[in-house]
């Protein structure tokens, strides 16, 4: 079920060769770039025509428009069931609490006597939001997006996911996005709402068309094709990130419980059959173990042959073998997982010492589907290695920071011999002159 990689014995590899060593998926977004060249040029010409086109061929209906008009939303929610209302209630408040927390303030610096460098965070105009639709109809992905840019203070915030093909003749949910999409919307008070999927959301975020004015940023997971898009409009919008199929590790010892450790792989597993679920242990009882366990749960569970068996198969997913949580910490290091839970005695002391990772879950009691939904924290996070260099969504995300230079004549002529040295060196006299106009063209005596 799940294959293993045995590094016991010879010492490590440092960086690079340790990182080869561990099991990745192929995801080549570099390969769908070019064949969502051509949806992203036709968005760019033909607008709104080229989205209902679209739509027709790859969601299999055809629009009158694509704003979803507000009365969807309202009857979504009218009609969702209670319970799972109260839970994306549940989700939001938690998420709300950790996000708002996240919000910087201005901050000025003293530099000297009369020059100061203030630094200003400045929310985003306006995001473009994506919710997949078919396989991953996920509301908890529109909450993890949503309240991020709101709590930033985006002014403006809309969101696309693609339509559903009628599943009847005048089947009234045809041509609108899936009903637990909307009614999330509606309960984070996202009104302006595109029944458009895939890269052509991505277009029609980045150009903007005859019924959705452009947004600065496009954020929200996707398949590879969401993924090419972003690619293809980076440098013109801001994008979250070219999110990959989800990762699962764990880092645990033989006090572990094998049930727990065999659940959580299970989990991630079925989101995709790319989805890498990794155990990195010293134990080769838990190893076992696991390997006993997974079997029964895998047959007990739903979505087995199309993702979880060709995950925990693939070879992006494995059993890494290792001599001690001193090696174990260095290969989860390597590996940067997007979720990593840490199951071994003393877990909060291990995490504390992990550098990349998304997210970091400590203990028995902390499975990565509690942070899937409620646990407050945010489950759009760096994949594919990215946690060496990047964090998962937050407030952060939608701001700028803006620095505000504030000098007076004194605080400037104290630095200005350094400044036109500094330009003098890098062969740019008009930057000194800049300084020296000001001062009757002469450089200030410096302190
Ligand atoms: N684990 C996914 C997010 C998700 N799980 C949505 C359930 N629904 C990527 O972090
Ligand atoms: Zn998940």
């Amino acid at each position: 079920m799940i294959s293993r990689i045995d590094l016991r014995g010879d010492a490590l590899p440092e960086g690079p060769a340790l990182r080869d060593l561990l099991p990745r998926a192929d995801f080549d977004v570099a390969a769908a770039l070019e064949k969502v060249r051509p949806i992203c040029e036709a968005v760019h010409h033909r607008g709104d025509a080229a989205l209902i086109d679209f739509a027709e061929r790859f969601d299999g209906v055809r629009l009158e428009s694509v704003r979803v008009p507000a009365q969807a939303l309202t009857d979504a929610l009218a009609d969702l069931d209670p319970a799972v209302r109260a839970a994306l209630e549940e989700s939001i408040r938690r998420a709300r609490l950790v996000h708002r927390e996240q919000r910087r303030g201005t901050h000025t610096t003293q530099v000297v006597p009369g020059g100061s460098v203030t630094e200003k965070w400045v929310p985003v105009e306006r995001v473009g939001l994506y919710a997949p639709g078919g396989r991953s109809v996920y509301p908890s992905s529109v909450i993890m997006n949503a309240v991020p840019a709101q709590e930033a203070g985006v002014g403006s915030i809309a969101l696309a996911s693609p339509p559903q093909a009628p599943a009847f003749e005048n089947d009234p949910a045809g041509g609108l996005p899936h009903p637990t999409i909307l009614a999330a919307c509606a309960l984070l008070g996202v009104d302006e709402v595109y029944a458009v999927g895939g890269a052509t959301a991505v277009a029609m975020f980045a150009y903007g068309t005859e019924s959705c004015p452009p947004a600065n940023m496009v954020t929200g997971p996707g398949n590879i094709w969401v993924a090419a898009a972003k690619r293809f409009f980076t440098g013109r919008i801001g994008i979250d990130a070219e999110a990959g199929p989800t990762e699962i590790a764990i880092l645990a010892d033989d006090t572990a419980d094998p049930v727990h450790v065999a659940s959580d792989l299970i989990s991630q597993a079925e989101h995709d059959p790319l989805a890498a679920a990794v155990l990195v242990t010293d134990s080769v009882e838990l190893a076992e173990a696991v390997e006993k366990e997974l079997q029964p749960q895998v047959a007990a569970t739903k979505h087995v042959d199309d993702r979880i068996v060709p995950a925990l198969k693939g070879r992006q997913s494995a059993i890494v073998l290792v001599d001690g949580i001193e090696e174990g910490l260095r290969v989860v290091d390597a590996y940067g997982a997007e979720h990593l839970e840490i199951q071994t005695a003393d877990a909060a002391a291990v995490a504390d010492r992990v550098k990349n990772a998304g997210a970091i879950f400590i203990g028995p009691w902390a499975p990565v589907s509690l942070g899937d939904y409620a646990a407050g924290s945010n489950h759009v996070l760096p994949t594919g290695g990215c946690a060496c260099h990047s964090s998962g969504l937050s407030v952060q995300s939608f701001l700028r920071g803006i620095h505000i230079v504030d000098y007076t004549k004194d605080a400037l002529a104290e630095v200005a011999h350094h400044v036109v040295t500094l330009a003098e060196a890098e062969d740019l006299p008009a930057h000194g002159a800049a300084v020296k106009a000001r001062f009757g063209w002469k450089v200030p005596e410096g302190k």
